[in-house]
């Protein structure tokens, strides 16, 4: 079925382990795409919404142990344990191989293997990458085909010669205790088994875009982050663009899609991608993203009309709808949807809802749709040499400490700022929520090899480009006393990214504090919000004893990497800790 033979032999060898009752190669037609769906509408795995409202529209209720990614079993398997590093869990690869060979003999039995070629990346860029993923579930199939660039054209590009990961996925049994997901970023393969959730599942995004190809960027002199990429448009017409990263259910699909205040008008914020971005060094100097996926994976509850227009629009229509509630008319539902709650709800997992029952969707509920159905996609999300990047902004959740945005000094102090990001934890992955941990660059899940390494290559961006982006970091999340979020957000976040923009173009004005640069109460074009100016000194406030706590924590932090911490991170926090004043060290 494929002229490559390093392919046609991996088929192979992944077909006598598992033993499939049959092998489908995927070509990614609408056809195919159609055959598949009917069987899952036939055997249940779908279910069909209201044709009427919600057009080509299917929810599928995943097993209820089996709603999020599963950390504490995602691996890296690196012949070295300390090139994985401590921010990764870490298996010998031939003990990984066994114990994942092991639990595929014969899962297939009885199943279809699909063989799905796909594309990570615009097609006829330079910087897209390919990738198979061999799985037993046709809905991963089928959200693969939303996601990424899948069938003839991406094997095409394969028997071209390019290069390809490796990627094997059994839902297995979907048994927690036999469940695993396996990076072997020497061999550029991957193995998942037991789950069907997106992250685990779904091996373009998470596993391939960024873990593996973290791994190659550092050996190639590029980046794959956790960052969406968006285009800021002034009423001139010019359009800035900027990657910004934010660990899982923080906002990075609101913020890719937002929509300016009223008071903005002439102002658009252009979509170019809302969770991965690959980063590379242009010959202008300057840093160039791509998109590499073609969909958007996201959360459904919160999302509105209120919360994110854009993303409403772009639902409705040829949409996959995981784990969310179910009206009586056949129509997706989830918390913090436009409109009173409907009666005689079905929740997450097809119960009818009461009282007791919980939330009707689950809170790591999903859509899977394409990205060229959002209204706010940019015209350049296909474009093979990618946007050139102007600021890069870091953000995480938090109820403290973080004021509402910070402009580092220089890339050494951007790189500094990224690497202490911390974030209250959400339901996009197993495990307490609301705790603070460190993340750093939203990476913490992700990043495929050892962190200290990882900021080694962060930082030799600076020999790498002569015009590389300001960096930022941002906190929506800012609580007063009562608990009550202190900034709007949302579409209102632009009045931050405004003054980005003009930041980048050096025509805004900000003010120096210990740990950066900061607009004063007058630097923030407000036209048309309601803030008291207590909120807005609260949100831009700096408390050195705060802070000078927050560096102890960082150096707690960073000493988990030993010596392999490079130097210039401890600087700053030394740089940080002299500014802040002796006096105020906690
Ligand atoms: C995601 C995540 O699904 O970050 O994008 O968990
Ligand atoms: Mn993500």
């Amino acid at each position: 079925m494929t002229t490559n033979p390093a392919l046609a032999r991996w088929i192979e060898e992944v077909a006598a382990l598992t033993k499939p009752d049959q092998i489908h190669w995927c070509d990614g037609s609408e056809e195919e795409n159609e055959r598949l769906t009917d069987a899952m509408l036939a055997d249940g795995t779908l279910l069909r919404l209201n044709e009427d409202t919600h057009p080509n529209c299917y929810l599928h209720r995943s097993n209820p142990n089996d709603v999020a990614r599963v950390e504490h079993v995602t691996m890296v398997c690196t012949q070295n344990q300390d090139d994985a590093g401590t921010n990764n869990h870490w298996m010998a690869p031939a003990d990984a191989h066994r114990k994942m060979d092991a639990l595929y003999d014969g899962c297939m039995r009885g199943r279809t293997m699909y063989v799905i070629p796909y594309l990570m990346g615009p097609y006829e860029s330079p910087y897209s990458r390919a990738g198979v993923e061999v799985t037993d579930s046709p809905y991963v199939v089928a959200n693969m085909r939303v996601m990424a660039r899948t069938g003839t054209r991406a094997l095409a590009h394969i028997e071209a010669g390019n290069s390809f990961i490796k990627g094997l996925h059994s839902i297995g049994e979907l048994d927690p205790e036999r469940r695993f997901i396996m990076h072997f970023p020497e061999e550029l393969l991957i193995k998942s088994y037991g789950s069907g959730y997106g992250g685990n599942a779904l091996l373009g995004k998470k596993c391939h875009a960024l873990r593996i190809a973290s791994w190659q960027a550092r050996s190639e002199g590029w980046l794959a982050e956790h960052m969406l990429i968006l285009g800021i448009e002034n009423p001139a017409g010019e359009v800035t663009y900027v990657a910004a990263a934010f660990p899982s259910a923080c906002g990075k699909t609101n913020l890719a899609m937002l929509v300016p205040p009223q008071a903005y008008a002439g102002w658009k914020v252009w979509t170019v991608g809302d969770d991965i971005a690959w980063l590379h060094p242009g010959e202008d100097g300057r840093l160039w993203a791509i998109n590499p996926e073609a969909g958007f994976f996201g959360v459904a509850p919160g999302t509105s009309m209120k919360t994110n227009p854009n993303c409403m629009q772009t639902l409705g229509r040829n949409t996959i709808y995981t784990n969310v509630g179910l009206t009586a008319d056949g129509q997706p539902w989830w918390e913090g949807i436009d409109g009173d709650k409907p009666a005689n709800l079905l929740d997450w997992q097809g119960r009818p809802h009461t009282a007791e029952t919980g939330p009707v969707a689950h809170p790591n509920a999903r859509f899977t749709v394409a990205a060229a159905q959002c209204p706010s996609y940019s015209a350049k999300a296909n474009d093979p040499r990618g946007v050139p990047i102007s600021a890069i902004i870091f953000g995480g959740r938090r109820s403290s400490v973080a004021p509402l945005v910070l402009e580092s000094l220089d890339w050494a102090h951007g790189v500094f700022t990224g690497a202490a990001v911390a974030s209250e934890t959400t339901a996009a992955a197993v495990g307490q929520v609301g705790q603070v941990r460190r993340d750093p660059m939203a990476m913490k899940p992700f990043c495929g090899y050892n962190f200290a390494d990882y900021w080694a290559h962060w930082l030799s961006f600076e020999e790498r480009c002569a015009n590389l982006p300001k960096v930022f970091h941002v906190n929506w999340f800012r609580k007063d006393a009562d608990g009550r979020f202190m900034w709007p957000g949302y579409g209102d976040n632009m009045r931050v990214l405004k003054w980005i923009t003009e930041r980048c173009a050096g025509a805004a004005k900000a003010v120096s504090t210990p740990v950066g640069m900061m607009p004063s109460p007058a630097d923030l074009d407000l036209t048309g919000l309601t803030l008291s100016s207590q909120s807005l000194d609260a949100l831009l406030a700096i408390d050195p004893a705060v802070w000078a706590r927050e560096m102890d924590d960082i150096e707690g932090f960073f000493a988990d990497f030993g010596p392999r911490l490079p130097p210039a991170l401890r600087q700053q926090v030394e740089r940080i800790r002299e500014q802040i004043g002796p006096q105020q060290a906690a």
